[in-house]
């Protein structure tokens, strides 16, 4: 409901109106704070991006290459970080969340506009102090992005700043998750019932649940860490009498619900895109909501499979090991539904849509490895090598990361008003796809044959498939930087975009592109579904 919505009216408030810096970055209007969170991520994503490609000019030959083995371990840590706190986390709900949803569910903006600008402005002080951490204490952390005790308590590198940086980040994602929350709630447009909205406010509003009940824990489990660095008290510290597995059980009680943070909203994104390039409703759309809303229920139960080998009673690993594999239905239940929705359909295979067909792939192959490690027998054969690295890029590239760069193709023209030149960016993609598999494939046979993670240096039988791998890293990049120039050449000499370049059926395609301010002339009324066609 946005009846009593008042549009703020101060120069604090400025809703559009005036270009300057700092009309942005004071701006609440969600379209604006949507925006500065693209722009700051696609910074960091940047950053993180050039030292994975350093890590693997390291790895291209046995031995030292070009870095030595203590500047490696700070490069897998800071480029984890910034990935998962700064990227990945944040990443489609805060960029696409903000600027999208409210136009979904047909809201003049989120439920708490200054909440919101509240929340980008601790995601940019958490980015810096993670930049800060770099160069001073004992200069940048060393630990992996995992923050393991004991180790963390006793390495000399700057983890408390670090850790620190991490914990005002769990902030910014719990008030963005509360925000959202309440917006689904109670921001809807008359006749939009629950079962009348898109999916993806739907996939937004689960992972909102997921960030306010699961950071918390988080936020405690690094203050116990700042504490026992800072003072001594001995919770995790076993020379003082702590335990370290405790550590890791609270780290993965959030970390683990972390990846569902990280996966529905791309989940959300695919069920957008299906729908309106096969040119006809979704396939099972009650069955994608509930199977959301389970993922967000059930997710909270499985942290232990990250800990099988850590040591605890044969009774729990196998129940953890049972509810990873029941918690994976859900997600095949809608790759199932994707693939028939596509079934019949008259499917125009345009940029977006390339992107969903890459997702369906390359999640597949990160979920189907994920049934591996969540196997005890094979678990504790790969545990700690790089079949795990491959199979998380798997998910969180090939997977949300594809996502991502989908849904930015897609809301491209919405956002920015102009077209980008599609030949262009069916190029990118290509490319994209087949670096990913370059990159990763080579990882999960290289783990499967023993290859520990986390070091600069391997032994001499490894080197094949780690030159591979490390010419995919160069395929993957020469795609972005062609996605990206293609992209930013268009905001500039693009063509003007219509209000529906896609023939998309949902309400942001009523609008202009890009939406006027306060997003429609008049409150919409909704009659029907989402995805109908008449
Ligand atoms: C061009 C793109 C990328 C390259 C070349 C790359 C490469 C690497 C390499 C070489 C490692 C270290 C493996 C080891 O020694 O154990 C690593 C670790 C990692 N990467 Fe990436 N990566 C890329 C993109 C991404 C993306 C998009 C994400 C997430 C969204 C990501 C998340 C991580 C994480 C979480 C780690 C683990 C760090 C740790 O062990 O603490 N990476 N990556
Ligand atoms: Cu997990």
């Amino acid at each position: 409901m946005s009846a009593g919505y008042q549009a703020p009216k101060s120069f604090l408030d400025n809703h559009g109106k005036s270009s300057g810096a700092a009309a942005w970055i004071l701006s609440t209007d969600h379209k604006r704070i949507g925006i500065l969170y693209l722009c700051s991520m696609l910074t960091f994503f940047s950053v993180a991006v050039v030292i994975g490609l350093l890590m693997r000019i390291e790895l291209i030959a046995a031995g030292k290459t070009i870095m030595e083995a203590k500047t490696y371990n700070a490069f897998f840590t800071v480029h984890g970080m910034i990935m998962i706190f700064l990227f990945i986390i944040p990443g489609i709900p805060a960029a696409f969340g903000n600027f999208i949803m409210p136009i979904q569910i047909g809201a003049k903006d989120v439920a708490f506009p200054r909440l919101n600008l509240l929340s980008w402005w601790l995601y940019i002080s958490g980015g810096l102090i993670a930049v800060l951490s770099l160069f001073t204490g004992g200069g940048a952390p060393d630990t992996g992005w995992t923050f393991y005790a004991p180790y963390s308590i006793r390495t000399g590198t700057n983890v408390s700043l670090a850790v620190f940086a991490a914990f005002v980040l769990g902030f910014s994602s719990i008030l963005t998750g509360l925000n959202f929350v309440t917006t689904i709630h109670r921001m809807r447009a008359p006749g939009m019932t629950w079962f009348r909205m898109p999916l993806f406010p739907w996939s937004l509003y689960a992972t909102g649940w997921v960030q306010i009940v699961a950071t918390p824990v988080l936020a405690i489990t690094l203050l116990l860490l700042i504490f026992e660095r800072s003072f001594g008290v001995g919770f995790f510290d076993p020379a003082k009498g702590g335990d370290p597995i405790l550590f890791e059980h609270l780290f993965w009680i959030y970390s683990h619900p972390a990846v569902y943070i990280m996966i529905l909203p791309a989940m959300g994104v695919i069920s957008e895109i299906v729908p309106v390039f096969a040119r006809k409703g979704i396939f099972g759309y009650k069955a994608i909501v509930l199977s959301s809303l389970s993922i967000a229920g059930v997710g909270y139960l499985v942290w232990g499979h990250h800990m099988f080998t850590s040591g605890m009673s044969d009774t729990s690993r196998w129940i953890f090991s049972l509810l990873t594999f029941i918690v994976a239905v859900p997600s095949g239940v809608k790759v199932f539904n994707w693939v028939s929705s596509l079934y019949k359909g008259s499917i125009d295979v345009r940029p977006p849509f390339l992107y969903v067909m890459a997702f369906i792939f390359l999640f597949s192959i990160g979920g189907l490895t994920g049934l591996i490690n969540g196997a005890l027998s094979t678990n504790i054969h790969i545990h700690g090598t790089y079949f795990i690295v491959g199979h998380f890029h798997y998910v969180m590239f090939g997977g949300t990361g594809i996502a991502f760069f989908g849904a930015l193709h897609f809301w491209f023209p919405k956002m920015f008003g102009r077209m980008y030149s599609e030949k262009i960016a069916r190029v990118a993609v290509a490319l994209l796809f087949i670096g990913l598999n370059t990159l990763y494939f080579p990882m999960l046979v290289l783990g499967w044959q023993g290859m520990p993670r986390r070091y600069y240096d391997y032994l001499p039988q490894f080197q094949p498939l780690n030159v591979i791998s490390t010419i995919g890293s160069w395929i993957v990049a020469a795609a972005l930087i062609i996605m990206f120039t293609n992209l930013i050449r268009s905001l500039f000499k693009g063509e003007k975009a219509a209000g529906n370049p896609w023939d998309g059926t949902t309400l942001e395609w009523t609008v202009s592109s890009p939406p006027p301010h306060e997003n429609f002339e008049e409150g919409p009324v909704i009659t029907h579904g989402p995805y109908q066609r008449t």
